[in-house]
């Protein structure tokens, strides 16, 4: 049976390879079963400061890459979490139905919050903003990579909540995480999480580096000591993290890749690497420029954002009732 399927990028920066591994591929692949809201989370990406100018360009190209990517919006909805404010609405009731203490344990806010003279706290109810996008359309599925599994698990904890508080309403959603590429890790770094907020280019691969940036990239990723290209993410976690990309981008298993290079050295591992990313990012490349130039994004995100806001307003007038609150005519 087709389930409804949610999820969202924020639009903090460039896009990575880690995105496109750990979400939007299986974004793709949902698409076609399923009936899909795939939004541009700008309310949570306000959680650290962003220029105005950066939020309006990164919000159209995280659409844009989006349908580059191949997500088709005549079949899923595309669109701008702003543009729908019931998402900011619900936002704040699961915000009074969350504890202080759980939000304290959130590692992601642990994370970004750890060494600043001064936090938000928009950053420290990012979660219960997060578990409203994905309750106010009831959906059953919600594909992320590993790094989300906390959150996800708040959002169900506030939908059992809510359920108990007010009546069985909230479907209680699952997470969708790849078996391979959950946790594609930095180029510089085997033990951190590739990241578009990372202050240094070299640690990722952004989804429109040029050919030439994308192979000196992979050429000059750290990886660990020893010269065997085997899959051991405890002891080489540069080398596995490597061939993760590579089995995500050629479709072959992590055994085949190991068989392959059995006894070669890192650097043709990592020529062919380059090569094949370039393979896999060129054509995404060419069809970001053309929505881009196509003038279609705004009319596709309207579109999009009405068909959510449908689904939500009824999910919000429904929770409004159940709480207690008075309807506003009548
Ligand atoms: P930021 O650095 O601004 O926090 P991010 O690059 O971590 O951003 P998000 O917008 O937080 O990206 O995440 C979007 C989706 O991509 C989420 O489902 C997240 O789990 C997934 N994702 C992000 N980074 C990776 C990664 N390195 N490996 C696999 N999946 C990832
Ligand atoms: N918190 C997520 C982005 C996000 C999201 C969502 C993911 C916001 N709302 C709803 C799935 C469903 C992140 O930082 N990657």
């Amino acid at each position: 049976m087709a389930k409804k399927v949610l999820s969202g990028i924020q639009p903090s920066g460039s896009l990575t390879l880690g995105n496109y591994i750990g979400a939007i591929k299986n974004f793709v692949k949902l698409q076609r079963e399923h009936e899909c809201y795939f939004m541009v989370v700008d309310l949570h990406a306000i959680t650290v400061p962003q220029e105005p100018a950066a939020l309006r360009e990164n919000s159209e190209s995280v659409a844009a890459l989006y349908l580059a990517a191949g997500i088709d919006p005549k079949i899923a909805s595309v669109y701008l979490q702003s543009h729908v404010p019931q998402h900011a609405e619900l936002g704040w009731i699961l915000t009074t139905l969350t504890a202080m203490g759980e939000l304290e344990r959130m590692t992601q806010f642990k994370d970004k919050s750890s060494g600043k003279d001064s936090v938000g706290a928009g950053l420290f109810v990012y979660p219960s903003l997060m578990a409203a996008d994905i309750l106010v359309y009831n959906a059953d599925l919600v594909p992320v990579g590993e790094d989300q599994k906390q959150h996800l698990e708040l959002t169900r904890d506030l939908a059992g909540r809510f359920n108990h508080r007010f009546g069985d309403f909230f479907t209680v959603p699952e997470p969708y995480i790849p078996e391979v590429g959950a946790r594609i890790m930095s180029l510089d770094d085997g033990t951190k999480k590739m990241s578009k907020s990372n202050p240094n280019p070299g640690s990722y691969i952004a989804l429109l580096d040029p050919p030439d940036v994308i192979r000196k990239k992979i050429s000059r990723a750290t990886t660990d000591s020893g010269r065997e290209i085997v899959y051991d993410p405890a002891n080489k976690p540069e080398v596995s993290n490597l061939m993760s990309i590579y089995a995500e981008c050629s479709g072959q298993s992590l055994q085949q890749i190991a068989d392959q290079y059995e006894g070669q050295m890192y650097g043709g591992f990592k020529k062919n690497l380059g090569e094949l990313l370039v393979a896999t990012l060129e054509p995404i490349q060419e069809r970001y420029r053309d929505i881009r130039s196509s003038g279609e994004l705004a009319g596709i995100l309207a579109e999009g954002a009405e068909k959510a806001q449908t689904l939500a307003s009824q999910t919000l007038a429904e929770v409004k009732k159940r709480m207690g609150f008075l309807p506003a005519r009548g």
